[in-house]
């Protein structure tokens, strides 16, 4: 009893007791509002701990500056640090409400008073509740006023500051290699800035993203017009023109984009036991009406995902390190896919996801690419059993985003991502309708069973598209984002192929993924054109019959006669139908033969691909970190303003559910809803 009260003592009328009332109260309330007021999703035992603890590294320096302040000062600058950080977290739940994710320098920076409407409409979104921020804060003056703490004007002793800084320090170390070691790339690849917050802390993300913003704008500032003007000559030199055949055979028809996940083109055709593992795109890939390529390459390097999204929305490049939707997204300027199509053709553009907006710092990166719309998961129902790994079943996916499709004004521009077929391929037991393969590799075998789980999520939307007649008047794009298997696993991978043996080479054939063009009354094929995910929109712009040549847009027409059939990886290795450079070696594409003593003028030919490759990478580079696009844009182009657009879920279904608008599915269908039509197994939903 005695020493519980000297402790109590201790606390309240010491300095040092104060510091650690202050901490400790400002700890628990942080971990109140992350988890009441941030959708963190911490899943077991490891993300959870880090959590909890978090706050207090970063809580320890900086109220622990105070303390090497003298006498009462110390103690209200404890308290003026204190409310600052409190207010910083009171901002977030706001900014958080609106755009599920936290404030950065960068939208500080580019979004200015006018965008977003936050400033406007800050009285409208704030709960009580959100005052809880500052609970600690009004305890402690509290406290101090009616004297329970009592205030110690003796100093500290120099050395116990420095080992409190110290300790935090350690601390935030320690915390960050735990962190690393749960999530690897957490830093440098930048999926999602809920991840840091969740692993890190709040402050330590402001710290990062501090950072990275200074780091983008040296970049930017070091640039200028004439990098883009040798970016324009380079283009200009290597300019390929569109096939004409092709030119505008899908003018006016919506256009949707299906984006497989982690989808490889050894899948298509593959049978396991006997069984197709995705009959319903094998069918698509077979039918008169597709164009299919086959020897078409993913080139997504670390931002995987959001590198495919980068180059199929702008074709350009994604990054050597990091994500350029996460790093560059927000704050450059781009002539996008969506903005193209909707200037030029005005299509109605839109996204549809079931997995966190925040990932891949879509939510605002698909404004400065001008999507109008961005459906992600807040957008869905989502019960337990609904969300596996990154979202919601794909059948759950497409059945509840019949209800916005339907009202999308047509012609469409729409793109939908799938997820359930990611990485580590698990799903519950219900929904597994193929068996496993059995190369005795974990997170190889599950792939069928997601994949097959895909393909039939597929089949469902397309047997609703052909049952409303959507299927007449849109062209449907298929497209698998990166591999599936990474090249960790080459024994699995050879018995998967039923090869004896995988090196280096075989995994990249192994990055084929599908690209498909499927539309009633197309002239289909299978075509072996050599290309990768950069070509996608030249490709797709000339079948929309929408004139290309004055864009800066680093890939070519596939269906073109001269296409070139270079085939840029990320990390420089490159595949043509003749020849291949991977991991530093070439080989000869046909037969896979390392090619070892090459006489002096395949030497030649093969640096020279070799330059043209890193060349284009780096150009494309430039034109990304040095948001050259800024300086150039096509006569018919205006600038898209990301702040014309505003993803909140109420104000976008508001618009889109408030106009009649006539050339929507749902009014062609006498102003109702087609949601019938869309018929799933999906076991979630059987009563
Ligand atoms: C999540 C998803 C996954 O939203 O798109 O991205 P990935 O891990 O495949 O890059
Ligand atoms: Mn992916």
């Amino acid at each position: 009893m005695k020493s519980i009260k000297s402790f109590f003592n201790w606390l309240t009328k010491t300095k040092l007791g104060f510091f650690i009332i202050v901490l400790t109260l400002f700890w628990l309330k942080t971990y109140w509002v992350y988890l009441n007021k941030f959708n963190l999703g911490a899943v077991g035992p490891m993300q959870n701990f880090l959590l909890l603890i978090n706050p207090i590294p970063a809580g320890m320096l900086l109220l622990g500056i105070g303390l090497f302040f003298k006498g009462r000062k110390s103690y209200w600058i404890v308290m003026i640090i204190d409310f600052l950080l409190s207010l910083w977290l009171f901002a977030n739940i706001l900014y958080y409400r609106e755009f599920s994710n936290f404030l950065s320098f960068s939208i500080m920076k580019t979004s200015g008073s006018t965008s977003d409407n936050l400033g406007k409409s800050i009285a409208g979104i704030t709960q009580a509740s959100d005052f809880l921020a500052f609970l600690d804060v009004a305890i402690i003056i509290a406290l101090l006023i009616f004297k329970v703490i009592r205030i110690d004007i003796r100093p500290l002793k120099l050395r116990v500051n420095l080992m409190i800084e110290t300790l935090a320090l350690t601390l935030m170390g320690i915390n960050l290699l735990m962190a690393q070691e749960d999530r690897s790339g957490l830093l440098t690849r930048t999926f999602d800035n809920n991840y840091i917050v969740k692993y890190l802390g709040m402050n330590e993300y402001a710290v990062y993203d501090g950072f990275k913003t200074a780091q983008t704008s040296a970049q930017m500032a070091k640039a200028n017009v004439s990098d883009i003007n040798s970016v324009q000559k380079y283009l200009k030199a290597n300019y390929v023109k569109p096939n004409p055949e092709y030119t505008g055979v899908a003018k006016g028809k919506n256009v949707l984009v299906i984006h497989l996940e982690s989808f490889q083109q050894f899948l298509i055709g593959y049978k396991w036991k006997g069984k197709e593992v995705t009959p319903n795109l094998n069918k698509i890939y077979h039918a008169k009406d597709t164009i299919s390529f086959d020897n078409f390459f993913n080139q997504v390097g670390q931002g995987k995902t959001s590198d495919a999204e980068m180059m199929l929305e702008n074709s350009l490049y994604g990054l050597q390190s990091g994500s350029a939707m996460s790093s560059y997204g927000t704050s450059n300027t781009f002539q996008s896919a969506p903005a193209i199509l909707h200037q030029q053709a005005g299509y109605t553009t839109a996204v549809m996801h079931g997995g966190a907006g925040s990932f891949w710092n879509r939510n605002n990166a698909y404004k400065s690419f001008g999507y109008q719309y961005f459906m992600p998961l807040s957008f869905y129902e989502n019960k337990p059993d609904y969300y596996i790994g990154y979202g919601i079943k794909d059948k759950l996916f497409f059945n509840q985003s019949i209800k916005y499709i339907e009202r999308l004004p047509q012609p469409f521009y729409l793109k939908m991502i799938t997820v359930t077929n990611h990485y580590p391929y698990d799903i519950d037991k219900k929904n597994q309708t193929i068996s496993k393969t059995n190369t005795g590799d974990e997170t190889v075998d599950g792939y069928v069973q997601t994949a097959h789980y895909l393909d039939q999520a597929i089949g469902q939307l397309m047997s609703w598209m052909k049952k409303t007649g959507l299927d007449k008047n849109t062209l449907i794009m298929f497209y698998g984002d990166h591999y599936g298997i990474s090249g960790n696993h080459h024994k699995a991978s050879a018995e998967l192929l039923k090869k004896d043996s995988f090196n280096d080479f075989d995994n990249l054939n192994f990055q084929r993924v599908p690209l498909m063009f499927h539309m009633k009354g197309l002239k289909g094929k299978i075509d072996h054109t050599y290309g990768g995910e950069i070509d996608v929109l030249p490709t797709l712009l000339n079948l929309l019959g929408i004139k290309d040549n004055d864009t800066i847009q680093f890939g070519h027409d596939l269906l073109s006669k001269n296409a070139p059939q270079i085939v840029a990886q990320r990390n420089g290795d490159f595949i043509t139908p003749e020849y291949a450079k991977v991991t530093g070696n070439y080989y000869y594409t046909k037969t896979g033969k390392k090619i070892t003593h090459p006489n002096k003028r395949l030497k030649e030919k093969l640096l020279t691909l070799s330059n043209q490759v890193t060349t284009q990478l780096s150009l494309s580079d430039r034109v990304i970190d040095g948001n050259l696009l800024r300086f150039y844009q096509p006569k018919w182009f205006t600038k898209v303003k990301p702040s014309d657009y505003n993803y909140n879920k109420d104000e976008s279904l508001k618009t889109l559910y408030s106009k009649d608008n006539k050339t929507s599915l749902w009014y062609k269908n006498h102003k109702k809803t087609t949601q019938s039509k869309f018929k799933t197994d999906a076991p979630e939903l059987e009563k």
